[in-house]
């Protein structure tokens, strides 16, 4: 398999949806929000199909086939970690993650080794940025990244800054299902499915060149490379 052609549309988000905007607007306007069909005034959150030219895959493209089952995360009591070879370790709330850091938003399609591809709209932080605040030490090369289903990945902290990759809270513009790894799933471009980790947890910065996340440990390569054949 060739490399996919990966448009990465990297843009300022629009921090608040406004398709959502403008329907609270009008809610306001008609004062419409009472009276109606119960909960009416609460506004499903719509996929996207389409984003900038681009065709999206529908969110149910994903075959979920994780390794223990779907993770249920409780959002209030959840903490992303930053450790390792950082001067100062951070523990981020859901919120924070979500509103204490620029929002970015970029078109790319997970290829799964067992033969699918989705191209989805995902939208989130900057790993770079998350990491940044924990301050890496210079002997931090590689970035391990750690689930709730005891899954874990690695990717070189060079790839993670020269490709802006994100750590997705929203695909196609909707937040991530539990399905599809709430509260987070990175969004590794370039690189198999297997690296792009859900519910993920923890982010350490490493010296440990040679380390192997699960796949990578039963044999996956350990680049995950989408232009080498698997
Ligand atoms: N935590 C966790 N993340 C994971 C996996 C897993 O088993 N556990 N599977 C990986 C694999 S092999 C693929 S192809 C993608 C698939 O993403 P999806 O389940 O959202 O379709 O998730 C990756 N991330
Ligand atoms: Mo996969």
């Amino acid at each position: 398999m060739g490399v996919e052609k990966i448009k990465a549309v990297k843009k300022l988000a629009i921090t608040i949806n406004s398709f959502l905007v403008l329907s609270l607007v009008m809610v306001g306007m008609t004062g419409c929000n009472s009276g109606g069909v119960a909960g009416a005034n609460e506004l499903e959150p719509v996929e996207v199909t389409e984003y900038e030219g681009e065709i999206l895959s529908p969110v149910s493209a994903l075959q979920e086939s994780s390794m223990n089952g779907v993770q249920y995360i409780d959002k209030e009591s959840y903490r992303l970690k930053v450790t390792g070879l950082v001067q100062n370790p951070k523990s981020y709330t859901y919120d924070e993650v979500i509103s204490d850091f620029q929002q970015y938003k970029k078109v790319v399609t997970l290829n799964c080794v067992g033969g699918w591809s989705a191209t989805i709209l995902w939208g989130g932080p900057l790993v770079e940025d998350l990491i940044g605040e924990a301050n890496p030490l210079p002997d931090a090369k590689v970035v391990i990244f750690y689930a709730s289903d005891n899954y874990t990945t690695s990717l070189p902290l060079d790839y993670i800054i020269e490709n802006s990759i994100l750590l997705a809270d929203k695909m196609n513009e909707v937040t991530i299902s539990p399905e599809m790894g709430f509260p987070f799933q990175l969004v590794a471009e370039n690189k198999w499915g297997y690296k792009w980790i859900k519910w993920v947890t923890e982010i350490e910065l490493s010296d440990n060149v040679s380390y192997e996340g699960f796949w990578e440990a039963r044999g996956y390569d350990n680049a995950g490379d989408l232009d080498k054949d698997f």
